[in-house]
């Protein structure tokens, strides 16, 4: 049956009070995440702004114990977190790394392919703003073709990563993307990671209005957007069997695109390119 608003707990495990910019779409995934995991939850977060707007000195807004990594090995540590748990006999605690795109696709990646060929007994959540945002908004391997960061101020030349699929690639236990638009989408995956014996990938598109350059009051309105154009699929793979979740109405790409000022370089050459790849990977007519 499909998870209803009325099926979560009221609680919050994770904010109100976070130390992150109002309208931060990391801060959105991680309070609906929390709605599934619950307190019975261990969380690894590498250098990024989780990490610090998660809380610092004695301050926490997570309300279960978050252990804050060095940049490169929150999988790892996770796993060796989830080797004491299995050590003292206890069963019942969710083992989560959660890392920004850099430290999922770029810096932390030796780790998590690692711990995903292990197929630890854990969730890796990747909460994709196309960006290292804590830093100053850089170029990582998750930022879009033509987007324009801190360091590549006339756009990115290159294609994002296919992270999806190369996790994909591991034969882990559980692999899907998901929107903070769409949280009961999200929650319901969380549901169904937990289950999981092994690894469970979790990539999350949570937009940072800093980087895109929109408003913060329009952060949840453009992940709908990239879902909706079909840049962004939600879709899951369990055991092989590869399921969307959403068919988008397909809104025109450049709905989604022109309104950021990060794609304010984008030619109409550029953007019918993009469409051209949305329609190719739907099997949609030219
Ligand atoms: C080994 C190492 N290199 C660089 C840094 C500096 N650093 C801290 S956070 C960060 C960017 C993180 O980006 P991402 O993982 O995408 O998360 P976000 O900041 O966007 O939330 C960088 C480069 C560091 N802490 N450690």
């Amino acid at each position: 049956m499909a998870l209803s608003i009325a099926d979560l707990p009221k609680e919050d495990l994770f904010g109100p009070g976070h130390a992150g910019c109002g309208g931060c779409g990391a801060a959105v995934a991680g309070r609906q995440a929390m709605k599934a995991l619950g307190s019975r939850t261990i969380v690894t977060i590498p250098a990024s702004c989780m990490a610090t707007l998660g809380g610092s000195n004695l301050k926490t807004t997570w309300q279960s114990p978050f252990y804050h990594t060095l940049f490169e090995m929150a999988p790892a540590v996770s796993s060796g977190i989830r080797a004491a748990l299995e050590a003292q006999g206890i069963e019942d605690v969710n083992v989560v790394s959660w890392a920004g795109d850099a430290g999922t696709a770029d810096i932390g990646f030796q780790s998590l392919t690692g711990a995903a060929e292990r197929n630890e007994h854990m969730i890796h959540v990747c909460y994709d703003n196309e960006m290292y945002m804590n830093t100053g908004g850089q170029t990582g391997s998750q930022t879009p073709m033509y987007a324009i960061t801190s360091n590549m101020t006339k756009g990115k030349t290159i294609k994002k990563k296919n992270m999806l699929a190369i996790m994909e690639a591991h034969g882990i236990d559980y692999v899907a993307s998901a929107s903070i638009a769409y949280p009961l989408d999200l929650i319901a995956k969380f549901k169904k990671a937990i289950e999981k014996p092994g690894f469970s990938y979790i990539h999350i598109l949570a937009p940072c209005h800093r980087g895109w350059q929109i408003p913060p009051e329009k952060t949840i309105e453009f992940a709908r957007l990239a879902v909706e154009s079909g840049l962004f699929e939600l879709y899951e793979v369990e055991d092989g069997n590869r399921t969307r979740n959403y068919e988008p109405p397909f809104i025109p790409v450049e709905n989604y695109l022109l309104p950021q000022g990060r794609f304010k370089n984008l030619t109409q050459e550029a953007i019918q390119g993009i469409q051209t790849s949305v329609n190719k990977h739907y099997g949609r007519g030219e």
